[in-house]
């Protein structure tokens, strides 16, 4: 095992994850930092995922039995056990993921953060009472745990995600079974070696209340199929969303889809642009361009696009890109050869299009892809500038009517995140009340999103919400319920039937 190999055997040794899962399988786990094989992963079968489900619906039917306020109490916990092992998840997250050490340590901080919302919404499932319309009667609307929720998640957020949905999905009473990434497999595992020691402090979770199942597309399938899962929760591309939002739908099931994002952020005459720099550096340049947020299109007013775009390539040319366990980088390496791939395809289309590209050269060579990001100035929204390309590509355009510019960022398919950055109220708020996309901001980039804020976008991007506001609710069903405390029996809508 080489050295990089060997650290991920401590971590996982420190975090507790038993060796049979990651030293005697058939399944490699490559580091993208060095394109290295660091385990041997174990893949679970078609038995395992069937005894998973069959765990997961007993934990279901014991765990909806337990005070929602008793359930927070096992995730508070759980957000502890991850605060004392923040320092060895972040690292793992680094070396399986690849980010950067300021965002590993990032996302482990958004899964406490979501502990902590859970806890407190543990004691706020609300419903409401209704005002009724007949004499003596009471109407009320109370919320219900829903049952097992499957999450899919995808390797640019390996752990987070899952904690988004994980955190609520227990408060709310249900089981979750997680299919991660066959990429980011060992992540996972430490996750469930974190929880299971809260479960145990915890001491009445059932057997299975957290699954976890590590394989391929059949087993996401075996989730997205099985009539004991509930809910779906699935973060990745759109295509799989194509796939797997018609089978959720066919057999009525709830899907929460978190798919492609191509988010745009406008720069107005007005604007801050010290300030815009930054945000559209780290949104475009971040997690080497690899979150659903990153920002991807740029529009740039005429009045001060040739200055910004000058400051903008110098600091692309000035951005560190390298082994983050090596030095002091912004910019970590590319997943793996399909990214890379992807992302010379995308630039060459570009090119094609009339495209001026800056940046994007590989950095270094052999089994990791370090690319430089790219910036490339585009005479217009056109061919790759439609879609998301997972890696760090930003694609500049001029604009001088802010409407026909708004016209244009909504001109996609995606519609996660989007950004303007302006000093003049009128814009910011013409902007708001315009953008299609689920998350809009004004003075601050499309990523990094806090999870306070329900997180998710329209369109292609699936129409899902993750994380906090409310919700909370799609781990629930609700039901009406009517309660006639008088001797009479009036009925709705004023109808008689004496009989
Ligand atoms: C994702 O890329 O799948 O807002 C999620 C953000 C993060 C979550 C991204 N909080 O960029």
């Amino acid at each position: 095992m080489t050295a990089i190999g060997e650290e991920a055997g401590r971590l996982l040794d420190m975090l507790d994850v038993d060796r049979a899962h990651w030293r005697e399988g058939s399944m490699p786990a490559v580091t993208p930092l060095t394109g290295e094989k660091i385990a041997m992963v174990r893949v679970c079968g078609a038995d395992d995922i069937e005894a998973a489900l069959d765990a997961s619906s007993a934990a279901f039917r014991a765990w909806r039995e337990v005070p929602a306020p008793r359930r927070g109490e096992l995730v508070r916990l759980f957000g502890e056990e991850l605060r004392a092992a923040k320092e060895c998840l972040s690292r793992l997250v680094t070396i399986e993921a690849g980010k950067i050490a300021s965002e590993g340590r990032g996302e482990v901080q958004e899964m406490i953060d979501i502990c902590d919302f859970a806890v407190g919404l543990s004691r706020q499932l609300y419903g409401l009472t209704i005002a009724t319309e007949r004499p003596g009667h009471r109407m009320m609307e109370v919320w219900h745990p829903l049952g097992v929720v499957g999450v899919i998640s995808a390797f640019n957020f390996p752990v987070a995600v899952w904690a988004w949905n994980a955190a609520l999905a227990l408060v709310c009473g249900n089981s979750v079974v997680w299919k991660p990434s066959e990429k980011t497999p060992l992540t996972a595992l430490a996750v469930q070696a974190i929880f299971a020691r809260a479960a145990a402090r915890f001491g009445e979770a059932p057997e299975g209340l957290c699954g976890l199942l590590v394989g391929g597309r059949e087993t996401g399938e075996a989730l997205v199929g099985d009539a004991r899962v509930a809910l779906v929760s699935a973060t990745g591309s759109t295509r799989m969303g194509r796939a797997v939002a018609p089978r959720l739908a066919q057999r009525f099931a709830r899907a929460i889809l978190e798919l492609g994002g191509n988010n745009g952020v406008i720069v107005a005459p007005s604007a801050d642009l010290d300030l815009a720099l930054r945000g559209v550096a780290f949104g475009a340049m971040g997690t080497a361009g690899q979150r659903c947020t990153t920002t991807r299109r740029l529009f740039v007013h005429d009045s001060i696009y040739e200055g910004f775009v000058a400051r903008l390539k110098a600091a692309y040319d000035s951005v560190a890109v390298g082994n983050p366990l090596e030095g002091d980088v912004l910019v970590g390496p590319l997943i793996d050869r399909a990214a890379f791939e992807a992302m010379g395809a995308a630039l060459a289309a570009a090119r094609a299009e009339g495209g001026i590209v800056h940046g994007g050269d590989r950095v270094g060579e052999g089994a990791s892809y370090y690319v430089r990001p790219a910036l490339v100035e585009m005479p217009r929204q056109v061919g790759p500038v439609c879609e998301e390309t997972f890696g760090p590509i930003l694609y500049v355009m001029r604009y001088d009517d802010l409407d026909a510019a708004i016209r244009l960022h909504n001109g996609v398919a995606a519609g996660l995140s989007s950004a303007i950055f302006t000093t003049d109220m009128r814009e910011a708020e013409r902007f708001l009340a315009a953008s299609d996309c689920g998350i809009a901001n004004v003075n601050l980039g499309t990523s990094g999103a806090e999870i306070g804020g329900a997180f998710g976008g329209e369109k292609e991007t699936g129409g899902g919400r993750e994380s906090g506001s409310d919700s909370w609710k799609v781990y629930m069903r609700r039901a009406t319920n009517t309660v006639n405390y008088s001797d009479a029996l009036p009925l709705a809508q004023g109808v008689s039937f004496d009989i």
